[in-house]
């Protein structure tokens, strides 16, 4: 197991508010493809080709089945100990943010009560149109028969709820990573290569604000040199130590005199 200080577990266990930043590494032992480790989804496939909206409208056919598998994938994918860990430290901290870049759903499915999703979730899609909600059933009929899916109320392309590069976050879920890395005592920074802005920034604007910031990675990220302290190795490991860590520190407090 790697190290973990005796710093970042008192700080979380004295902390008011935690904010995590999760990347697609967090969903990786459940099964979930990264976009840039070796075997990768980028690895195989251009980002400029699927993942832009200009990708959908010359091929939108070629872009709904990408998403469709992947959605199916993350549909039989299930929460992992680092999700789940990440739900157990609401029991020893009064505030905790989870704020993802990822699509895949599974910090709701794991029960965090305060998901942030900066990226959008695949598990939803609507009308470029109308934007009115499509419901995936309507996504797989179209690409069974070749054609493209199209809204039933106004005939308008139906995309994946995500956001693809160029695109504007939605603005609520700035609005709430803001504050909540903002006032966060303690941010973790997980499975994220933090190469991708502005969910980048979040680590840096913490420690900014006086946060101790620390990175769980099993490799080094683009914040690695502005964190307080990295903790190489994989989520689904590290986390529940650190939970565990963190509960037995919580103990010893509360029994103190
Ligand atoms: C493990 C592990 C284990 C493995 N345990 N860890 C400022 C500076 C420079 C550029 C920009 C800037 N501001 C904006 C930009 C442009 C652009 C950008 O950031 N470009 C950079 C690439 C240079 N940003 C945007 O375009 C954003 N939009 C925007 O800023 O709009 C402004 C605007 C304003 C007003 C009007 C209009 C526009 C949008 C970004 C959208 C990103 N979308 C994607 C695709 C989502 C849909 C889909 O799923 O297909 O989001 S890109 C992709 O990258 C995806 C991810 O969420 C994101 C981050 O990737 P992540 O999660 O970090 O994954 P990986 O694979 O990179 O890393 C995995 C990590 O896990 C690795 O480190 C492993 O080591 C680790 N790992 N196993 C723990 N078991």
């Amino acid at each position: 197991m790697p190290t973990i200080s005796d710093t970042l577990v008192c700080r979380l266990a004295e902390a008011d508010h935690v904010a995590v930043l999760t990347g697609a590494g967090i969903s990786a032992e459940s099964g979930i493809p990264t976009f840039r480790d070796p075997d990768g989804l980028w690895d195989e496939f251009e980002p400029q080709e699927l993942a832009n909206v200009e990708a959908f409208l010359d091929n939108p056919t070629l872009v709904q089945g990408w998403y469709q598998r992947r959605r199916q994938v993350v549909e039989e994918a299930e929460p992992n100990a680092g999700h789940r860990a990440l739900k157990a430290l609401e029991a020893h901290v009064p505030s905790v943010s989870v704020v993802t870049q990822n699509v895949d759903d599974l910090h709701n499915r794991a029960g965090s009560d305060a998901v942030i999703e900066l990226h959008g979730n695949i598990t939803r899609n609507y009308c470029v149109d109308c934007e009115r909600t499509a419901a995936p059933e309507a996504v797989d009929a179209a690409i069974r028969n070749g054609e493209p899916a199209c809204c039933p109320a106004c005939d308008g392309l139906i995309r994946p709820d995500v956001v693809w590069f160029g695109e504007r976050l939605p603005p609520e879920a700035v609005e709430r990573a803001d504050a909540a890395t903002a006032r966060a005592d303690v941010l973790l920074s997980v499975g994220t290569s933090a190469v991708v802005y502005p969910a980048a920034r979040y680590p840096v604007r913490a420690r900014e604000h006086g946060a101790y910031v620390a990175e769980v990675n099993p490799d080094t990220t683009g914040v690695t040199p502005d964190v307080d302290e990295s903790i190489r190795g994989p989520a689904g490991e590290v986390l529940p130590a650190l939970v565990e860590a963190v509960a037995d520190r919580s103990e010893e407090g509360a029994g103190a005199p």
